[in-house]
């Protein structure tokens, strides 16, 4: 998809730093809470092009690191405990899993990237598996990029960010575990995100500020999915 699927409404918009500023209007945000209440289920976990699920809806996928909170955040969203499965051991899964809510809408939990005892042969797996599922999947709305608000963008997240350009991925950055960081200190992130988003032009410019644990910048996130939903339908 293109980066023209961007939302003018949204790109116009400043602000990061979630339940502070919100840039949705209560409709969006209504949407948004019903749009992730009711069931979600597992659909599928691929660790190859070729055991992809068929495509159905709207996917949005979540990417980063290994341990970022990619697991957390989508249980978080969906207001489940344990539907991604979530670990203290990085680098375990290089899978996709799929979880399907009621509305037509997947989620989609990348592998993480990143972790230190990876070979270059995994790293390869890796970018071949994520190039090929970018490349080939027609209802992706948009890629999620989480980045763990206490370390800030590290090079490997860079790589990332020039898969993401050259797929012509519709991307954004959120920042996660904000509760472990003080406000100055988020703000500060925030900010030095929003500059390296500058080298970036196919990326989101706005970012936003999540918590899986207090719950913390969620409703603006289901909302810009909502928001996201409505778009395609109406492109
Ligand atoms: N403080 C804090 N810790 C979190 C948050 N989200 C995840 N974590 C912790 O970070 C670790 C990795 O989380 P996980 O969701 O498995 O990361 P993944 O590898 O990216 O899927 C776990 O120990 C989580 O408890 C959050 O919002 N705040
Ligand atoms: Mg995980």
């Amino acid at each position: 998809m293109s980066v023209a699927a961007r939302s003018p409404l949204a790109a116009q918009d400043g602000h990061g730093a979630g339940a502070a500023f919100s840039p949705f209007t209560a409709q969006e945000t209504e949407a948004g809470r019903r749009l992730f209440t009711g069931e979600w289920q597992f659909v599928a976990a691929s660790d190859s092009v070729a055991a992809l699920p068929p495509m159905r809806g709207i996917e949005i996928a979540f990417a980063g690191r290994s341990n970022v909170g990619k697991s957390s955040l989508i249980n978080a969203l969906a207001g489940r405990k344990a539907l991604a499965r979530t670990s203290r051991t990085p680098g375990r899964t290089q899978q996709l899993v799929f979880f399907a809510g009621t509305a037509d809408l997947v989620l989609v939990d990348m592998p993480g990237y990143g972790y230190a005892a990876a070979s270059k042969s995994k790293i390869k797996a890796w970018t071949d598996l994520i190039d090929a599922y970018l490349s080939g999947r027609a209802n992706l709305a948009r890629v999620y990029v989480l980045i763990d608000a206490r370390h800030g963008l590290k090079p490997t997240d860079d790589k990332v960010f020039d898969v993401l350009d050259r797929a012509a991925v519709n991307y954004q950055i959120v920042l996660t575990k904000a509760d472990a960081v003080g406000t100055a200190e988020l703000e500060g992130r925030i900010a030095a995100t929003k500059a390296a988003l500058t080298q970036h032009p196919a990326a989101f410019p706005d970012v936003l500020a999540t918590s899986a644990r207090t719950g913390m910048g969620l409703p603006e996130l289901r909302a810009a999915i909502a928001r996201l939903r409505v778009e395609r339908a109406t492109a």
